[in-house]
């Protein structure tokens, strides 16, 4: 449990919550409590689906600028592996997260976000990368995994003009993809969250084949999507959805 994030885990879904008033602005330490959380919900076998929220004001509106303000070369140089470093460690969390956003998501704010397989937006959400407004470009997947997600017109759109966008624009996109009344989006992130908690196996290896697929060649990913789908061949919960099937009866499923 870190100072300002925390995760909770209830019926099989953790939350990872964002906890630093009042924007949740994102300091080096919560860089690495974000770290910590990860590994945590990664290998914490009673975690099955993850949500990620920053409450019901502000998801985060970035990284500490004014603590970044008195950084050097040195310092960002630095601590652009450990930002790089935690993001990839929530990205590569091999079960669903899923972003519930209210308010601002920011620089690195939204960057956090786009770890996420999924982000539900509050109809007040606000996406964008200001950076470019502070002579900095994003640092931590801002100029790639939004450029992967949204393409790379909209995203050069986005980093280079700074601006803001509205959760019914990020859905149109493709970067939002659900909007809900703001007291209601991390309900329904957590219901959503349940149902792939009692989802199978096969789920990590949808995510892993998907997400590590995207970054190789087409014949090397179709070569790992043939590994992974052998592989669920190995669980339990492939019997287990075949034996439910074939009995007419509703599949259990055990995660393993
Ligand atoms: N950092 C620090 N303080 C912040 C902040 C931030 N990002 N955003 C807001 N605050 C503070 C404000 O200064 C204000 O503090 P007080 O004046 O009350 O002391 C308080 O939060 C409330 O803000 P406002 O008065 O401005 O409230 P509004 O509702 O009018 O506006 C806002 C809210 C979130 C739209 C606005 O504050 C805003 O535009 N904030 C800045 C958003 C921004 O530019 N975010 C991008 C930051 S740059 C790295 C990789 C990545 C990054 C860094 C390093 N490495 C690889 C090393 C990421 C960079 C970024 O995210």
């Amino acid at each position: 449990m870190g100072e300002f994030v925390s995760v909770q885990t209830d019926d099989g879904v953790a939350t990872i919550r964002i906890d630093r008033a009042p924007v949740n602005a994102l300091n080096v330490q919560m860089w690495g409590e974000c770290a910590d959380a990860a590994r945590q919900v990664a290998t914490d076998d009673d975690v099955r689906a993850v949500v990620l929220w920053g409450g019901p004001k502000v998801f985060a509106a970035g990284a500490d600028i004014k603590a970044m303000r008195e950084m050097s070369f040195t310092d960002a140089f630095a601590h652009a592996g450990e930002l790089q470093e935690a993001f990839r460690t929530l990205a590569e969390v091999p079960k669903v997260v899923i972003a519930a956003v209210n308010g601002y998501a920011l620089g690195g704010g939204c960057e956090l976000a786009l770890t996420a397989d999924f982000r539900y937006a509050a109809d007040n959400a606000k996406f964008g990368q200001p950076e470019i407004k502070l002579g900095l470009i994003p640092g931590a997947g801002g100029t790639q995994r939004l450029a992967r997600l949204i393409g790379t017109q909209a995203a050069k759109e986005w980093v280079y003009g700074g601006e803001m966008y509205d959760a019914e624009t990020c859905r149109q996109l493709g970067l939002v993809d659900r909007i809900y009344p703001a007291d209601e989006v991390y309900d329904r992130a957590v219901e959503s969250a349940r149902a792939y908690a009692a989802g199978p196996y096969a789920l990590r290896m949808a995510k892993k084949a998907i997400d590590e697929g995207m970054g190789l060649d087409l014949a090397s990913a179709l070569k790992l999507e043939t590994e992974l789908f052998a592989a669920t061949f190995a669980t339990r919960d492939r019997e287990i959805g075949m034996d439910a099937f074939l009995a007419k009866d509703r599949a259990e499923f055990t995660q393993r």
